[in-house]
């Protein structure tokens, strides 16, 4: 179909950030080479991955990594952010180190340096080693110290080349989808019980941070998953369901980063002796925040006994507080999520009013879609269409520093298995052939435009 005519491009500043995004498990494969994660425990049980796929084979990145960096660089950005496998570098999450795992990384970090491309690592994309998660995962204080000393073993193999980190991926929702909903590994259901597994995985950023300071690392920063929580209605019980909802997922991880407090009745809820001294471990200055952007949400009041409200595909305990309602009105992708370009400047004003002072330059660390096909004009439609927003959001003052497409390559999309493809670049997971889209075409081109 022909490209729909669209007003020029938008123009970014010289030294905006252009990247695209991956995470280890979703592509590398080489599952028999690491030890395992919980991802591979989870997938092995009938059921929890739709497609009945798993990720021991996945893109086979790991086996192809100088094809995949030769899209990156072909593509035109500046940066590519991956993520490193704990298990893969230190097979039971301490001690010992896997040698060939480590030099995978650090030959991926001089593949992509050859290429001109600035290497993004994140330390943590969902992958707990099996062994850490059998001594009780992210639900054990000990989990946090264990990463730190990961986080100092990695920055010391790779951290003379990287100049741009990323501790953890979305805690929200590895807390909310993992622990709390069992959607994702580790599979645990454990509704508000599953706030400790946040607190610890904060802690664990925050431990990291100072190990990674430690080692010489500089400009570091996280990525969360936040989006913008419409209320059901303008009446008072869909209003305080809404708040309570971003509470838990905006509020419960940007409060402790960025002011070193938890929000009200929270703090009290979490496992620890001393908060005070947790906190500002957690809050350690970042040089920047990372925010992983998809759609916003609209929640109402819990619905009336019988009616079974739904997130993300899961059914959820009619005891919640709340529940979310479709947002009609809006195209949506091949997974059902509402496309809102607008709800990204709306956010991005949330977090100034919010965070005033204390929030660090911002950086779009993913945004993307599921869409069919190579000729995807309507993932063009999405891209666009959110970069001029962000460009809006820009001239009227938000300080964003980049932006990430999530994702390079179709890979495996946790609880869908491969039937959602995110990619720039189509991959055929029988023959491993990767095609790029004309998403990737329309990307080189509009980055190729704004170059001399
Ligand atoms: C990211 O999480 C992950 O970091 C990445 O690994 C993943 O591949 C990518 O997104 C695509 O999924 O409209 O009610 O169904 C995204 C977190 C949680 C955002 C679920 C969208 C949809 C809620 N997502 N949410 S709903």
């Amino acid at each position: 179909s022909a490209a729909p005519a669209r007003p020029p491009f938008p123009e970014f500043p010289r030294d905006f950030l252009w990247g695209v995004s991956t995470s280890a498990h979703q592509i590398e494969g080489a599952a028999d080479e690491r030890g395992a994660s919980v991802w591979d425990a989870f997938t092995a049980v009938p059921g929890n991955v739709k497609d009945g796929s798993t990720a021991a084979v996945a893109c086979d990145h790991y086996h192809r990594y100088r094809e995949d960096v030769a899209l990156v660089r072909d593509l035109g950005v500046d940066a590519y952010r991956f993520s490193v496998s704990w298990p893969r570098v230190l097979p039971t999450g301490a001690g010992a180190v896997n040698p060939a795992g480590l030099d995978f990384y650090d030959r991926l970090v001089d593949e992509l340096c050859a290429a001109g491309v600035r290497p993004v690592p994140t330390l943590f994309h969902w992958d707990t080693p099996l062994v850490v998660q059998q001594a009780g995962g992210w639900l054990n204080r000990r989990t946090a110290e264990k990463f730190a000393e990961y986080a100092a073993v990695v920055a010391a193999r790779i951290g003379d080349r990287v100049t741009k980190w990323i501790t953890l991926n979305e805690p929200a929702e590895h807390t909310l989808l993992g622990h709390a909903l069992g959607q994702h590994a580790p599979g645990e259901r454990l509704l508000f019980d599953a706030l400790p597994a946040a607190h610890h995985q904060l802690l664990a950023h925050g431990l990291a941070v100072r190990a990674l300071r430690a080692a010489g690392a500089r400009d570091i920063g996280i990525a969360n998953s936040h989006g913008p929580t419409w209320p059901a209605s303008g009446a008072e019980d869909d209003t305080a369901a809404a708040d309570f909802y971003d509470l838990l997922l905006n509020r419960l991880f940007a409060d402790p980063l960025l002011l070193g407090a938890y929000p009200e009745g929270i703090g009290e809820l979490m496992p620890s002796r001393d908060l005070a001294a947790d906190l500002k471990v957690i809050s350690e200055p970042l040089d920047w925040y990372g925010i992983n952007f998809y759609q916003p949400t609209k929640v109402g009041a819990p619905l009336p006994e019988g009616t079974a409200a739904e997130f993300a595909g899961v059914t959820l305990p009619p005891e919640l507080p709340f529940s979310p309602r479709p947002i009609d009105g809006y195209p949506v992708t091949a997974f059902g999520w509402p496309v809102v370009p607008d709800a990204l400047p709306e956010l991005l004003a949330v977090f100034r009013d919010r965070y005033g002072d204390r929030l660090p330059p911002l950086v779009i660390t993913e945004n993307g879609c599921s869409y069919d096909g190579l000729d995807d004009q309507d993932r063009i439609a999405y891209l666009d269409g959110h970069l001029r927003a962000l460009h809006g959001a820009l001239e009227s003052g938000a300080d964003v520093r980049g932006y990430f497409v999530w994702s390079l390559i179709d890979n495996f999309e946790w609880a869908e298995g491969y039937r959602q493809r995110f990619g720039l670049v189509h991959v055929d997971h029988a023959t491993q052939v990767r095609t790029p889209k004309a998403s990737y075409h329309w990307l080189r081109e509009t980055l190729r435009a704004r170059r001399p």
